[in-house]
Parts: structure tokens; C-alpha cells; sequence
């Protein structure tokens, strides 16, 4: 049985800096507020909705028409791509990007000191995984996959996080300079890297392989970057769908697309991960911002 809010409360509130609320489609949500940072993180997904630094305008986006119901994926936020990346490979009746962003995890640890910490767990067959979101000065994501099965695994794992902007066309990317990258709108073409610095002047689906540990998405017209400084992650996944597409998405609609980016941290194909059994694997993300 899913914890309700009131339970959660009872075992995790600390208030006024972490409250639990009962959403009204039946999601439950943890709220948190600490020396003016506010975030959110839902149980569903352990997804992280909102975060937002003392002064800073939101620096995560969350769609205005996301749906916020049992089983459904959220739109925005960082959803938990896990254990695989887009359309299953073999079953076109499993869910685009795995099972992990639709699923209930657990609470299992809240603790409040200059950042806010909740650490999270999903134990799907053969796997274990934790999550530690931290909402401080800087938002701090960890991803741990044991492999809990008597064979080796391959998966595929991804924090699709969705980035709020004042125009994704004035946005541009650095770090990926010098990777090359397959683009899902031509047809998983393989291009080498382009040398500049990425903007957005179409729909844009890339996977970048071999990433940096460093990136930045620089928004001049709002003055500041989002810095993106990543671990134990290979690959790097640029999108926007661009107004037709965004159009035909019912929980992103015409007229949201201009105001997100997402720029993802992740291990995909060729940068895949294999474990052992008993092996386990760590991806990171920590998302900071500053006046560019
Ligand atoms: O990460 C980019 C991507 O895989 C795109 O191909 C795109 O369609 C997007 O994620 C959103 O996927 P979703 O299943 O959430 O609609």
C-alpha cells in the first residue's frame, strides 16, 4: 500500500522544511523549504518537479497541463529514465523509457542541515536502486543501481531533467563541442561533433556520447547559466520538440515548448552499463546557477 501524506508526515516531517501533501489526482508530494530554497519531489518517480535557489527565478521547468496521476508520466521535472532509454528495444507494448519514472518508490531518509536530503529506493526484479535528491544551494541527484540478480545486466538509465528558459531559440549549450552524437529526428543518424556550441533553431533530439563531466546552459537574456556537473555518466541527450510537436503532446500544448530545454545526464547506447552480479553503478548530477 502506497504511504499516504499524513503517514509520510508522521515518519518524515521536519516543519517547515519538509511537509508531505496529498495532490488531488492521488499523487503524494514532499514540499521543501529551507533558507529560501523550495523544492518538490513526488513519490511516484521520485521526481523532482520544482527547485529553486534563494533570489532565482524556477530553474527547473514543470509543464502547466502535466498530468499529475498514478501510473501516468509526469511532463517536466527530472523523471528516472531506467532501465531503458526511449522505446523499449524488443516490445513495443513496454513504456518509453522504462518502468522507474511511473513507479512508486519508497521514502526511506529525509534530513534537513544547510540542504534538504531525501533518499528514495525501487527494488524492481533483479535490481536495487537508490536516490538521493539534495535541494540546497545547488540541486544534488544520485542515481545507484545494484545489480541484484545472479547475472550480468545491461541497462540503460537516464535523469531527463527539464530546464526552465526564457526562450530555448536565445539558449545555447556548452561542453558538447567535441562529441558526436546520434539524432533521433534523422532517423538515428551518427554525426560528428559540430565544434560549436549548441542552439535551437528546430526540433532537436540528440544523444551526445562521451560526454564532459562539465556542461552549462547559457541564457543570456535571463543573465544567468545553469551549470551541470555530472559523474559516472557518459552520454548527454539535448531536446526540444518544437511547436508541432509540443502542439500534439496534450500535457506540453503549443504554447509551453519556448520555455524548456532538456538537457539530460545519462548512460544510453553505446555508453550503456553492464554490471556483474552484485556490481553497482553511480550516476550524479549537480545543477547550480549563476550570472552567466
Ligand atoms: O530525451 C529525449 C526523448 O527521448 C525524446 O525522444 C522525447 O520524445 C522525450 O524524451 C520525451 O519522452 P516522453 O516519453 O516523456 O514523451
Amino acid at each position: 500500500m502506497p504511504m499516504s501524506a499524513a503517514e509520510l508526515s508522521s515518519k518524515f516531517r521536519i516543519a517547515g522544511v519538509v511537509e508531505f501533501a496529498d495532490t488531488a489526482h492521488g499523487l503524494v508530494k514532499a514540499v521543501v523549504s529551507r533558507g529560501g530554497v523550495t523544492g518538490e519531489v513526488y513519490l511516484q518517480g521520485a521526481q523532482v518537479t520544482a527547485w529553486q535557489p534563494p533570489g532565482a527565478r524556477p530553474v527547473i521547468f514543470t509543464s502547466s497541463r502535466a498530468n499529475f496521476a498514478p501510473g501516468k508520466a509526469i511532463r517536466g521535472g527530472v523523471p528516472i529514465v531506467f532501465p531503458w532509454f526511449g522505446p523499449h528495444p524488443t516490445d513495443p507494448a513496454a513504456p518509453q523509457h522504462g518502468f522507474a519514472r511511473t513507479a512508486l518508490w519508497q521514502l526511506d531518509g529525509v534530513e534537513a542541515g544547510d540542504s534538504v536530503g531525501l533518499e528514495f529506493s525501487l527494488s524492481p526484479e533483479g535490481f536495487a536502486l537508490t536516490y538521493r535528491v539534495s535541494f540546497g544551494a545547488e540541486l544534488y541527484l544520485a542515481l545507484t543501481v545494484r545489480n541484484a540478480s545472479s547475472a550480468t545486466v545491461a541497462f540503460e538509465e537516464a535523469l531527463h531533467s527539464y530546464f526552465a528558459v526564457s526562450d530555448v531559440e536565445h539558449v545555447s549549450v556548452t561542453g558538447l563541442e567535441a562529441c558526436s552524437f546520434i539524432d533521433k529526428t534523422e532517423g538515428m543518424r551518427r554525426f560528428p561533433a559540430a565544434g560549436a556550441p549548441l542552439s535551437f533553431s528546430k526540433e532537436t533530439d540528440r544523444v551526445y556520447l562521451d560526454t564532459p563531466d562539465r556542461l552549462a546552459v547559457n541564457d543570456p537574456s535571463w543573465t544567468r547559466r545553469i551549470a551541470i556537473e555530472k559523474s559516472g555518466a557518459a552520454s548527454t541527450i539535448t531536446w526540444n520538440p518544437w511547436p508541432e510537436k509540443a502542439a500534439a503532446m496534450a500535457d506540453l500544448g503549443a504554447d509551453n515548448w519556448r520555455g524548456m530545454v532538456c538537457v539530460e545526464t545519462g548512460n544510453v547506447a553505446d555508453n550503456r552499463i553492464s554490471l556483474p552480479p552484485g556490481g553497482a553503478h553511480e550516476m550524479t548530477t549537480r545543477i547550480a546557477v549563476d550570472a552567466g
